[in-house]
């Protein structure tokens, strides 16, 4: 297994300082969170088990020694019927417009499952086929999750993949494990233009605390609900407010979790607010490691109905 890639391990053979924007784009769930995580050595990015876990586009700065990469993470390219779900999918067919190479990546291991069913996987193939078909500069394939799948159910993927599109490489990788992560890192980086570091070092990403807080609510709402409560869930901050030291030090954050209907806002708070309280609790375990200092926390559940057909609210969302 490989260690997290830092900066002086890639590009070491490039003579010239390199970089520019990777649009990672794929299916809901493949990894792609997870593999900017990885990048960046912290969490920016929520990740869950559940499909449509992003819905905005998720800027990653990852510095070498000779390298930028500006990663863009984005929500899973699906068939979008709600208004929400259509904005997920402009918000990542959009960043194609402003990449410099597209890693498409794939879950391998969700691919092979198809493999016995020729029909369904033939539909698949189709229905990716017309998401690569609008990409116009170079792209990558990253077949992710390779650490639940034995290397020759790879072959026939890569067959087929290199026949519908001219990738410029095809990587396998865990984003999970490690395994390959630095391979593909090397592959993008050469692969981006010769151009100056755009950003400081020490900055990993344009995301305001305010947006990743949100998120990381969200994204305890997303492992502890089921059905369609995830789906019908968002999340507002409503005041963000450091404490100077001689007052503790910490963090003061209001948030609103929004719902659609009543029976989701009972499902939310829980029995005697049993369910509210431990999103509560680990929520503020993701945020203390997000900001290093004391944070305290108070949540509020809010039902605003049909809130994911909401113009207004979607653009609060920063979609
Ligand atoms: N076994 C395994 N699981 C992985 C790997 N990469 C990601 N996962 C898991 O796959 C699930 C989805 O990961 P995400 O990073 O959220 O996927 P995503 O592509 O960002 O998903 P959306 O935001 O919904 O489009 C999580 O449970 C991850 O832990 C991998 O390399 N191996
Ligand atoms: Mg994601």
């Amino acid at each position: 297994m490989q260690q997290p890639v830092t900066a002086s391990t890639a590009s070491a053979a490039s003579q010239e300082h390199r970089s520019g924007v990777v649009a990672v784009i794929g299916p809901p769930n493949a990894g792609k969170s997870t593999l900017l995580n990885r990048y960046l050595e912290q969490k920016i990015a929520i990740v869950t088990p559940l499909p449509q876990t992003t819905r905005n586009r998720i800027l990653g700065i990852v510095t070498g020694t000779d390298y930028q990469m500006i990663m863009l993470d984005t929500p899973g390219l699906h068939k979008a019927k709600e208004m929400m779900n259509q904005e997920m999918v402009r918000i990542a067919m959009d960043t194609l417009e402003e990449a410099d190479i597209v890693l498409f990546l794939i879950d391998a291991e969700a691919m092979h499952a198809l493999a016995s069913d020729k029909k369904r996987l033939a539909k698949r193939y189709a229905e990716l086929s017309n998401y690569l078909s609008k990409i116009q500069c170079p792209a990558v394939l990253a077949l992710n999750k390779v650490d639940r799948l034995a290397k020759e159910a790879l072959l026939p993927m890569i067959e087929r993949f290199t026949s519908i599109h001219p990738f410029r490489a095809v990587v396998p990788l865990s984003a999970l494990k490690g395994d390959g992560t630095e391979t593909l890192l090397h592959t993008l980086v050469d692969h981006l233009p010769v151009g100056p570091q755009y950003y400081p070092e020490d900055i990993p990403t344009d995301a305001s605390e305010r947006f990743i807080v949100a998120e990381l609510i969200r994204e305890q709402v997303f492992l502890r609900t089921r059905q369609e409560i995830p789906y019908s869930t968002a999340v507002l901050i409503d005041a963000f407010k450091e404490r100077p030291q001689r007052q503790g030090g910490s963090v003061v954050i209001h948030a609103t979790i929004l719902v659609e209907r009543g029976s989701q806002k009972g499902i939310v708070i829980g029995k005697q607010g049993k369910m509210l309280g431990e999103i509560r609790k680990a929520a503020i375990k993701e945020i203390e490691h997000l900001l290093y200092c004391k944070v305290q926390l108070k949540l509020w559940v809010k039902v605003k109905k049909k809130w994911t057909s909401n113009e207004q609210i979607l653009r609060e969302l920063g979609m």
